[in-house]
């Protein structure tokens, strides 16, 4: 069953054991933050948590780490919730190809029970806000979709963009956004402020999980997210027209601000706590003007903890970030196997791939780098042969110690782009980036002495079966 809104798909976390209710009273700041960050140190198997005890909040209910583990990512996907991270990936890739499934619209969204306008908006009233680390600068809100339009085809439903933008909330109806030059949104700002226009834009919060994830996958310009989330939960999307945009938004979610981003302003926002595991910094970013807030009565309020990784995000933005890479590189490169890019949101990713010729996988690795992912992410590759498994660590440690000779193996790109966030990049938003050739080389790259690799006996496999059976047997027998 697909979730129609954050409310079903909390009702089933709870219903497999993985949504814990916390109900002595907590204060929002620090502790909603610090027992979100503490998800991500308890080891395997997180649940979500909720909060709806906060010292100062009338009937304010939060729910964080809701996609925070990999139990809780295979939910989010209908999946049982002990399936292997490698089947989940599968999984994903798999509906995948079911693209483009179109959306379904309905009436009667439940957040429209609720409206507020122009100058009596005031977002402390409707969201319980707090800080997420000691050094940020502000409230923010890191989860929502925002969903724009191209000024220059705003009848174009596939070139309508839902993307997660980290929001800082400034003012009762007031946010600035980090629009990162490589994503949909900043070409929908570009068009709009070259003719002088504010970007009309709705965020929309407290969402079942398929558009978060789908707002955090790097899908092409033209590939619609409603589309996209249709195929991953295998049922049509169920979308809403926004009432003053006229946008297409999420049916189920618990809050819509409608708005605009004001041409040509900026002002400044940060610091915050990254996914890099660094704070951002105060940077110059656009302004916001909220008009609209429809909700639903009581709304819940989803947030998502953010700082040392691995956390919440890692999980979230995993197979979000590895798939689309692995789909656009195999259209080109039917010889790709397997491209795992869950580290630091891809700033590196390792991919295996068979070889046409010599010098055929440091190509590969350069076309990840110029996919739309890649512009602003990709940093570093590490190629490895087909019959090594990307998310097998130990057998890509042993290809980068056993095939690599950087006499040629590096390849070393000058001042290439890369998000601003990345810390090494210098100025920012330029970096170097490398290619690791950890593939074993073919003709006419006739370099190094590999001979004939070692494979496993031809009876091994039986042994392994044998010893096992062996071994359970001693362990009862012990017991
Ligand atoms: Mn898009």
């Amino acid at each position: 069953m697909a979730y129609d809104d954050l409310r079903s798909f909390l009702q089933s976390l709870d219903e497999q054991g993985q949504l814990l209710r916390i109900s002595e009273q907590v204060k929002a700041e620090p502790d909603i933050a610090a027992a979100a960050n503490a998800t991500g140190r308890i080891g395997e198997g997180a649940p979500a948590i909720w909060f709806d005890n906060i010292e100062g909040f009338t009937n304010a209910r939060v729910a964080m780490n809701t996609i925070g583990s990999w139990e809780n990512h295979a939910i989010s996907m209908n999946l049982a919730p002990n399936t292997a991270v490698k089947d989940q990936i599968a999984e994903f890739i798999r509906r995948w190809d079911n693209f483009p499934v179109a959306p379904e619209r309905r009436d009667n969204p439940p957040w429209a029970e609720n409206t507020v306008d122009g100058d009596d908006i005031n977002l402390f009233d409707i969201l319980p806000l707090f800080r997420l680390n000691d050094g940020d600068g502000g409230f923010y809100l890191d989860k929502a979709c925002t969903i724009s339009r191209d000024p220059l085809e705003p009848d174009n439903f596939d070139k309508q963009n839902v993307g997660i933008y980290r929001l800082e909330v400034k003012g009762k109806r007031k946010l600035g956004l980090q629009p990162i030059p490589m994503h949909d949104i900043a070409i929908h700002l570009n068009k709009a402020e070259e003719r002088g226009e504010d970007l009309p834009i709705a965020i929309t919060l407290g969402n079942e999980p398929m558009i978060t994830l789908m707002g955090a996958t790097p899908l092409k310009y033209d590939q619609s997210e409603y589309e996209m989330a249709g195929a991953l939960r295998e049922k049509p999307y169920p979308i809403a027209t926004a009432p003053l945009t006229g946008f297409d938004v999420p049916w189920g979610s618990e809050v819509i601000l409608e708005g605009v981003i004001e041409s040509r302003v900026r002002e400044i926002e940060g610091p915050f706590g990254e996914f890099t595991g660094h704070y951002s910094g105060g940077r110059n970013m656009t302004v916001v003007r909220i008009d609209k807030v429809s909700y639903r009565t009581n709304p819940i309020y989803e947030s998502l903890y953010l700082g040392m990784p691995w956390t919440e995000i890692d999980y979230l933005i995993g197979p979000a970030t590895c798939v689309p890479l692995y789909q656009q590189l195999k259209a080109e490169f039917p010889e790709v196997q397997a491209v795992n890019a869950m580290y630091t949101h891809g700033l590196l990713a390792i991919i295996s791939t068979k070889k046409r010729f010599g010098g055929f996988a440091r190509s590969v690795g350069l076309r990840a780098m110029t996919t739309p992912h890649g512009l602003g992410y990709v940093k570093m590759v590490i190629m490895v042969d087909e019959d090594v498994d990307p998310f097998d660590l130990k057998q890509v440690m042993w290809a980068m110690s056993s095939k690599v000779n950087p006499a040629g193996d590096l390849v070393q790109l000058q001042n290439m782009s890369v998000l601003e966030l990345d810390p090494g990049s210098s100025p920012a938003g330029i970096t170097d980036k490398l290619i690791i050739d950890a593939t074993t080389p073919v003709a006419p790259d006739n370099r190094g002495n590999y001979s004939q690799p070692v494979k496993d006996l031809p009876e091994t496999k039986e042994w392994i079966g044998k010893l096992q059976a062996m071994i359970a047997k001693q362990k009862q027998e012990n017991k």
